[in-house]
């Protein structure tokens, strides 16, 4: 028998400490490589086949799992035929690295086919689910995973699980992203409409997959995603809302889901029959598997606040005997109906959110920015150009990253339609989002908001128009980073209103302590495409300098 010299069994028992246990305080601080290699190939998620994107061979993207603390190194490598891009981190605060939020336009030029880049960042203080998506116009969620950054010791303390299961949600169009971005910015307006399939986990049924003749050479192939789970045990589902334009509902038959996080915070544990997530939210809720466990249960996601939704947004939790998930699709026939969406009611999921640790929010150091929105016609009589407006305009997406400008200081000599909004360093920021009938089609429609650079507290909303005698919902405060401005049910999409009427309103707040240029935009793309969108240049003495390995095409004018 052979003999390990004393050192190696130290470093044995040191990495079975590592393993069994979480990894020591003093290991945390690691610095995590990742590659992110973009193609495109045909591939068929839904069995009808188009080209779609690969990151690493596969769709979606990767999940990319750190700890609380780690440093991220991700090296993106753009090998797509004709398109630039740019990857951003969604949730993340990439606080002191304002160069590396992966916002084209803002945070740096897009990259470049043919050409790598390497973004670094820490997640400080964060941890929960997140998701990394590309961020140049319409291509925007052509390219999504799931990013998970683990903090064991605290979440074992509040919650008891035995595994963890990520869901990625997602919609999905026949038309190229290419195609749609045409229709949407030329005249005549032409909208995207709704999308052909809703995919969890990068796959579902729109034609049947055994006829369709699409059975593509490459994964994905169409089919129901299956997540197993072991009878009796309790597991925390992830689930992202990585769509374009879906607020989703999502359920689970014979299970009940218990809320744990959303966005990154933890919340105080609460029991739902389903769950309504918007696009670029995440939510974490915990299901114990005991019911039956000798049939398969058809989870099932549908878009609200929509006259109509993708029949298809199917997939599998079964029961299996396998402490390991199987991750094979399947392909059998789901049930004939979607469970009753039931009335859309506003804010009906953020009322079952209260904070798990209270924090005292601090009072706004300034008047509320009050940013009116609305969707405009621009073009010639008979002829519809449509944009959205807010605040002043409808936002222009600066040609060279307004990041870079700033570091040239050509900021000043920027269109007035790309220009941000200047914040003082550690401003107490409060902004009020009012949507308003537009003078296309009067209707009313929900929004996500998503904030770059900072998490805000979603101080809640109403319907209508706003007036100073509403006050800030405090007890449902829950620091997250997209939040919902939801139309009054009454005055919702099918009912058109004349213009100027309000459609509903929400507040959030944030302390601008992250020096950088971010952006406040609608995160369905096709809003955010058509100027929904805003900027803030906090603190610019405070930005801190550009690394001096910043690859030379960002500031040599390429876009
Ligand atoms: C990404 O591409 C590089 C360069 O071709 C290669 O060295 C690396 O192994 C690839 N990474 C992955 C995860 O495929
Ligand atoms: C797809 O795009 C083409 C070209 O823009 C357009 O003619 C067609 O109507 C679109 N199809 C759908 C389903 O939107
Ligand atoms: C698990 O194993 C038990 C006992 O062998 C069996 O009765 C049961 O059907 C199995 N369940 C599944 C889902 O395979
Ligand atoms: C798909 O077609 C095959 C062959 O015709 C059939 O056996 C199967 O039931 C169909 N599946 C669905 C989901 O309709
Ligand atoms: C937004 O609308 C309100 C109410 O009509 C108006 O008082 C306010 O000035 C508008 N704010 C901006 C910034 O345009
Ligand atoms: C909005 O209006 C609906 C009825 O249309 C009502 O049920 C709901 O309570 C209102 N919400 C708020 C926040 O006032
Ligand atoms: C910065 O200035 C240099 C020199 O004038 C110019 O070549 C470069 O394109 C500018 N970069 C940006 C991002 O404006
Ligand atoms: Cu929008």
């Amino acid at each position: 028998m052979f003999r390990l010299p004393v050192a190696l069994w130290a470093l044995y028992a040191l990495l079975l400490v590592v393993v069994v246990s979480g990894r020591p305080a003093h290991l945390a601080k690691q610095v995590s490589h990742f590659d992110l290699n973009v193609t495109e190939s045909l591939g068929a998620p839904d069995c009808h086949e188009r080209v779609i994107r690969y990151v690493n061979g596969v769709y979606p993207a990767p999940a990319i799992t750190v700890n609380t603390g780690d440093r991220l190194r991700v090296t993106i490598r753009n090998r797509l035929e004709s398109e630039s891009i740019s990857i951003h981190f969604h949730g993340v605060k990439q606080t002191g690295t304002p160069w590396s939020d992966g916002t084209s336009h803002i945070s740096q030029n897009a990259i470049p086919p043919g050409k790598d880049m390497t973004l670094e960042f820490h997640v400080r203080d964060q941890a929960g689910t997140f998701l990394y998506h590309a961020h140049n116009a319409m291509q925007e969620l052509s390219i999504f995973g799931a990013l998970i950054v683990q903090d064991q010791k605290e979440d074992r303390k509040h919650f008891k699980y035995d595994g963890e299961r990520t869901l990625v949600l997602s919609d999905y169009w026949h038309n190229s992203s290419i195609a749609q971005e045409q229709g949407l910015l030329g005249t005549p307006f032409k909208w995207i409409g709704d999308p052909q399939s809703i995919l969890t986990n990068g796959i579902t049924q729109f034609a049947n997959c055994s006829t369709s003749g699409k059975l593509s050479p490459k994964a994905p192939n169409g089919g129901y995603a299956v997540t197993t789970v072991e009878k009796g045990k309790t597991y925390r589902f992830r689930i992202i809302n990585a769509a374009t334009l879906g607020f989703f509902r999502f359920d689970i038959p014979g299970h009940k889901m218990t809320v744990i996080e959303a966005d990154g915070t933890l919340v105080e544990p609460r029991a739902i029959d389903h769950l309504e997530i918007n696009a670029g939210q995440r939510y974490s809720v915990l299901i114990t598997a005991s019911s039956p466990s000798d049939k398969d249960y058809w989870m099932s996601t549908q878009a609200m606040w929509r006259p109509k939704s993708a029949p298809n947004g199917w997939s599998i939790l079964r029961y299996s005997n396998s402490s390991k998930e199987s991750t094979a699709p399947a392909h059998g026939i789901p049930p004939t109906s979607l469970p009753p969406k039931g009335p859309e009611i506003s804010g009906w999921m953020d009322r079952h959110l209260v904070p798990l640790h209270k924090v005292r929010i601090p009072a706004p150091t300034g008047p509320t920015m009050q940013l009116n929105f609305s969707q405009i016609n621009t073009g010639p009589v008979g002829a519809n150009t449509v944009r959205w407006k807010i605040g002043r305009q409808s936002y222009v997406l600066p040609n060279q990253a307004m990041l870079l400008q700033h570091y040239n200081g050509t900021i000043k000599d920027m269109d007035p339609a790309s220009k941000p909004i200047y914040v003082h360093k550690n401003r107490v920021v409060d902004i009020l989002l009012q949507a308003r009938v537009g003078t296309l089609n009067g209707v009313c429609e929900q929004h996500p908001f998503h904030l770059h650079g900072h998490s805000f507290w979603d101080l809640g909303g109403g319907n209508g128009t706003w007036n100073p005698t509403m006050r800030p919902d405090t007890k449902h405060a829950v620091i997250r980073d997209t939040l919902t401005v939801y139309p009054s049910p009454s005055a919702y999409f099918e009912t058109p209103q004349p213009e100027g009427t309000g459609c509903g309103w929400r507040r959030l707040r944030f302390v601008a302590d992250n020096p950088g240029a971010w952006m406040l935009h609608c995160h369905i793309v096709a809003h955010l495409v058509m100027g929904m969108a805003t900027t803030f240049l906090v603190a610019p003495n405070d930005i801190p300098p550009l690394p001096a390995n910043f690859p030379d095409w960002m500031t040599g004018g390429i876009h």
